[in-house]
C-alpha cells in the first residue's frame, strides 16, 4: 500500500518497485473555468471483489513489483493463441461516468468492494502547457493509471483530486484506468456506520485540464469579514515564474487592481468598492459579477457574488440584515434514479424542490456535494451549509484519522471558498461528546478558521433530555458560531400526543439553528395523525415542532430532515421502508407529501416576519 497521508492525492512517478511518491501541486481553483475536456461517458468496467487485478496470489500489489506490471491496469490482450489473459476491458460492460455503480446494475445494488473502470480518450498535448487529470469525486479509494502507469491514489469519497500528467500524456490515444474501492473501514471518514447508501464509483466529472506552464493555481476573492466596502483575498501562482503582475478586474463595477506576487507566487488582494454601486448577493437577488484574473501568462474568469455573513447575539446577519434560514436538508441523491446526482438537470430539480417550499437555504448533508451544486446554489440564490462526513462514531484517538478528516475539510474549503452561497462550514454531525472527540472536533474548527475567516463554523450537535427539558450540553458549542443541533421529539422519542410537553432551553448567546427534526412517512399512506409512517403523522409532527421551536428566543433557522426519501441499508422494514429512509417531504416517485405544504406555509410566515 502507498504510505501516503490519508485523504491526500499522491502521485507515483514512473513505474518500478516502490515507485517514488511525488507531491502533487494543489488542486486548481475554478476547474470549470479552465480549458478542459470531459472524460465522462461510458466507461468499461470489471467487478473485482477479490482484487485479483491489484494483488498477486501472495497478496502483493502488482504496482509495487519490480516491473510495475501485472495488474488489470495493463489492459492486456493475449499476444498469441497460447497466451491466456483472464480479463478484457474491451468486451466488458460499460457504465455511465459520472455515476455510482449501485444504481447502474441490479447485481451491484449492495456491492461494496473494487471495480476497475477504463476510458480511452484522445489528446494533443502542446509544448509549454501543463496537463492535469482531475476527478470531482471517487468513492472511496482510487488508484489511477494512465497508459499502464500508476499516476497516483486518493482516499475520501466526496472531494476532488488531480494528478499532473504533463509528460506522460500521449499524442493521440490514451487510456485511463481507475481502481475504485468503496469498502467501509472503521478508521475512515466516514466510518462503517452511516444512514445513507454507500454508493461506489466515479460519481463526479473526470476532466483532462490544460494550463499554461505558469498558471493561476488559487485565489480568494470575497468581501472582507463584516466589511461591505472591501474585497479581501489573495492570488497564488504556480510554475517557475512566480513573481508576476496579476490584474484582478470586475468590469461591471469599473474595478481593476494589479498586485505583484512574491517569490512564492503569492500576493494579498484588497480592493475598495465604490459606494452605492454594488448589488450585494442575496437569495432574492443572487447577483454574480464576472471577475477576471490575469497574470502575464494566464487568464481566468469566475462569477462571484459579494455578501457578508456574521452573527450578532442571536442574529444571523446577511449584508448586515437579520435573516431567518428557511432551510431543508438534502443528500446528494436523486430519489427518482435512485442514485447519486449526475448532472445539472437533477441538481436543479433538487434545488428547485427546495425553492418550491420557499426555502432560502439548504443543508448539504453529510459530506461535500459537487462543485456544480454549489455553483447552482450561487446562481439560484440558495444559502448553503456545507459539511464533511465526520459522522457518528469516528476513531477519535488516531492521528491518521484526524489527518484524513482535516484533509477532507481543507479540500472542501479550498474548493468552495469563492462561492457566496456557502455561509456555514460544518465540521460534523451527531458526534458523541467525550474529551477526545471534543479535542478532535475543536481542531477541525481551528482548521476552518485558519483557512477562511469570512464564514461561520457549525456542527450538528446532539441534545440532552432531562425530564421534559431539552438542553444542549456540549463543550464543542463554545468553539462554533451557532447553537446548532438535531432533535427527534415525536419520532425517536415519544410521539405526536406527548411531544408538546418538551421545552427547549438553549443557553447560548448565538443563533439557534435546528439542523434536523423529522418523521418517516410512506408517500401515499394515509391514516390518522397518531399512526406512525402515515403522511398525517409526519404532517402533525411538523406542526407540533413549529410550536415547540418557535418558543426558543434565539431561533434563526432550521433544516428539517429531509427534502426527499433516500436509500439507506439501515432501513429494512419490508413495507414502510424497503431500504429507504422515508423522512423525505417528497417521495421516491417525486410526489410531495402533506408536510411539504405545511413547511411551505410556515416558511411563508417566516418570510413575512423577516421582511
Ligand atoms: C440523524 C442523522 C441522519 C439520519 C436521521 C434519521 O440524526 O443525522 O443522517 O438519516 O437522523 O433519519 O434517523
Amino acid at each position: 500500500q502507498d504510505d501516503q497521508a490519508p485523504g491526500q492525492a499522491q502521485a507515483n512517478q514512473g513505474t518500478g518497485k516502490r515507485a517514488e511518491l511525488a507531491k502533487q501541486p494543489p488542486t486548481l481553483q475554478n476547474i470549470y473555468g479552465r480549458q478542459h475536456v470531459l472524460l465522462d461517458g461510458r466507461w468499461n468496467y470489471i467487478v473485482d471483489p477479490y482484487e485479483t487485478g491489484f494483488y498477486n496470489y501472495r497478496r502483493q500489489p502488482f504496482d509495487q513489483s519490480p516491473s510495475g506490471a501485472g495488474g488489470f491496469y495493463d489492459d492486456r490482450k493475449p499476444k498469441s493463441k497460447d497466451d491466456a489473459v483472464e480479463y478484457d476491458f474491451d468486451t466488458s460492460p460499460t457504465m455511465a461516468v459520472p455515476g455510482d455503480w449501485n444504481s447502474q446494475s441490479a447485481k451491484m445494488e449492495f456491492y461494496e468492494g473494487t471495480v476497475w473502470l477504463r476510458q480511452k480518450f484522445n489528446a494533443q498535448p502542446q509544448d509549454g502547457k501543463r496537463y492535469f487529470l482531475y476527478f470531482g469525486a471517487v468513492n472511496y479509494e482510487a488508484h489511477v493509471y494512465l497508459n499502464g502507469k500508476k499516476i497516483g491514489s486518493h482516499k475520501g469519497g466526496f472531494t476532488p483530486f488531480q494528478f499532473e500528467v504533463t509528460g506522460s500524456l500521449l499524442k493521440g490515444q490514451n487510456a485511463v484506468v481507475v481502481k475504485a474501492d468503496n469498502t467501509r473501514h472503521q478508521d475512515d471518514i466516514p466510518t462503517v456506520n452511516t444512514d445513507w447508501w454507500n454508493y461506489g464509483g466515479i460519481t463526479r466529472d473526470v476532466m483532462l485540464v490544460e494550463t499554461p506552464s505558469n498558471y493561476v493555481e488559487d485565489y480568494q476573492i470575497q468581501l472582507a469579514k463584516g466589511d461591505m466596502g472591501r474585497i479581501e483575498g489573495y492570488v497564488q501562482l504556480a510554475g517557475d515564474k512566480r513573481a508576476q503582475d496579476v490584474t484582478i478586474a470586475i468590469a461591471e463595477l469599473n474595478l481593476k487592481t494589479t498586485v505583484h506576487t512574491d517569490a512564492n507566487g503569492r500576493a494579498a488582494v484588497s480592493i475598495a468598492l465604490p459606494k452605492n454601486k454594488v448589488r450585494y448577493w442575496t437569495p432574492e437577488d443572487p447577483k454574480l459579477y464576472a471577475v477576471s484574473i490575469v497574470s502575464g501568462t494566464d487568464k481566468l474568469e469566475d462569477r462571484i457574488g459579494l455578501r457578508t455573513i456574521e452573527t450578532r447575539g442571536h442574529d444571523i446577519l446577511l449584508n448586515g440584515q437579520s435573516i431567518f434560514l428557511r432551510g431543508i436538508s438534502l443528500h446528494d441523491e436523486n430519489p427518482l434514479i435512485p442514485g447519486r446526482l449526475r448532472g445539472e438537470g437533477d441538481m436543479r430539480m433538487m434545488l428547485q424542490w427546495a425553492k418550491d417550499m420557499n426555502c432560502n437555504y439548504v443543508r448539504l448533508a453529510h459530506y461535500p456535494h459537487s462543485e456544480e451544486m454549489i455553483k447552482l446554489a450561487d446562481e439560484m440564490g440558495i444559502l448553503v451549509w456545507a459539511e464533511v462526513p465526520v459522522y457518528w462514531t469516528i476513531s477519535w484517538d488516531k492521528p491518521e484519522v484526524f489527518a484524513n478528516a482535516r484533509q477532507q475539510l481543507t479540500d472542501l474549503v479550498v474548493r468552495d471558498k469563492n462561492r457566496a452561497s456557502v455561509i456555514i462550514w460544518s465540521i460534523g454531525n451527531e458526534t458523541p461528546v467525550s474529551p477526545v472527540r471534543t479535542d478532535f472536533m475543536g481542531k477541525l474548527a481551528d482548521t476552518v478558521r485558519s483557512l477562511d475567516r469570512t464564514r461561520l463554523v457549525g456542527a450538528a450537535l446532539e441534545v440532552h433530555r432531562s425530564g421534559d427539558v431539552i438542553t444542549v450540553e456540549d463543550p464543542l458549542a463554545a468553539k462554533i458560531d451557532l447553537a446548532s443541533f438535531n432533535e427527534y421529539a415525536g419520532w425517536y422519542w415519544t410521539n405526536n400526543k406527548e411531544m408538546l410537553k418538551y421545552s427547549f432551553k438553549v443557553d447560548y448567546n448565538k443563533p439557534v439553528i435546528v439542523t434536523e427534526f423529522g418523521a418517516d412517512a410512506l408517500g401515499g399512506y394515509h391514516a390518522d395523525s397518531d399512526t406512525k409512517w402515515s403522511e398525517e403523522y409526519q404532517d402533525q409532527l411538523y406542526k407540533n415542532t413549529f410550536k415547540m421551536l418557535d418558543a426558543i428566543p434565539g431561533l434563526r433557522g432550521m433544516t428539517p430532515w429531509v427534502l426527499a426519501d433516500f436509500r439507506s441499508p439501515r432501513r429494512p422494514h419490508p413495507y414502510y421502508q424497503d431500504y429507504w429512509n422515508r423522512k423525505g417531504l417528497i417521495s421516491e416517485t417525486g410526489k410531495k407529501k402533506q408536510a411539504f405544504y405545511t413547511l411551505k406555509s410556515y416558511y411563508d410566515q417566516k418570510q413575512q416576519q423577516y421582511k
